[in-house]
């Protein structure tokens, strides 16, 4: 006889040892992604327990994405999360064709604009001195991950504006035809909200999270940075990975 995965004499939490269950359930590849789970009810009469028990469960493993919800046909196992390790500079198109997932930028804007404040700063230029502002989604086998802001010194980068970038790689333009290399970056990550039209256009809810990547990128040679980026990634499908050496 198969012994129940709950134990209801345990001390440990029933909506724990659900939760404990499904989660099993998924990391031994039993359900696999985009697979739909059996329903609260279900659960719930499998396990004698209350259907409460079994949403409090389904409700955490929501919350850190593990599962996600669609309403009126039921709960699925998420996609595993995107690794991007952090020891090299690469682009975004070349990390995922590393990984055998189709890159994809869809241009929301690109205008050359005086510096603000901010930018300027970060690009160790005056304020009001020109940059080109490229805005993209990046999307990963066509689902969106990040939104990018990409402020570049216009005065090294005249040919790209007005080019065609839709599913372009900046990185590989830059170089192709601007022959610009770069060779070092500075990166920050930090816990951000995203505003409604961000949480739109990232397909996320509004108060789901996401993270934040500033990028200071510096070309061979130059002591003043070239790129300067603002990236808000979905919290629900990214995660970086530091390895760390003595
Ligand atoms: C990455 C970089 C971004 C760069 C882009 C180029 C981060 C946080 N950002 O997304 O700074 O502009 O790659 O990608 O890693 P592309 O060559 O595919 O356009």
């Amino acid at each position: 006889e198969k012994k129940s995965a709950i134990d209801k004499n345990s001390v440990i939490p029933l909506y724990f040892q659900v939760k404990e269950y499904l989660r099993n359930e998924i990391a031994t590849g039993h359900y696999i992604p985009e697979q739909l789970i059996p329903s609260e009810r279900e659960l719930a009469e499998e396990f004698e327990i209350n259907r409460l028990t079994v949403r409090q469960a389904i409700n955490e493993l929501v919350q850190e994405g593990l599962l996600y919800r669609q309403r009126g046909v039921g709960t699925f196992v998420s996609q595993p999360k995107i690794e991007q390790p952090l020891t090299s500079l690469t682009s975004f198109s070349k990390d995922m064709e590393n990984r055998g997932i189709v890159p994809g930028a869809l241009v929301v804007s690109m205008k050359v604009i005086p510096a603000t404040k901010q930018v300027a700063s970060r690009l160790q230029m005056e304020a009001d001195e020109e940059v080109l502002e490229l805005v993209r989604v990046r999307t990963a086998d066509g689902e969106p991950m990040a939104l990018e802001r990409s402020y570049l010194r216009y005065d090294q980068v005249k040919p790209l504006y007005g080019m065609d970038m839709e599913n372009v790689s900046l990185y590989q333009k830059l170089e192709e035809v601007c022959g610009i290399r770069l060779v070092k970056a500075i990166q920050t990550i930090e816990v951000a909200s995203v505003y409604p039209d961000e949480a739109g256009i990232l397909e996320i809810g509004p108060h789901e999270p996401a993270m934040l990547i500033e990028r200071i990128t510096y070309t061979e040679g130059a002591d003043k940075p070239l790129e300067f980026v603002r990236s808000l990634y979905r919290g629900d499908r990214y995660k970086f990975k530091i390895e760390m050496n003595l």
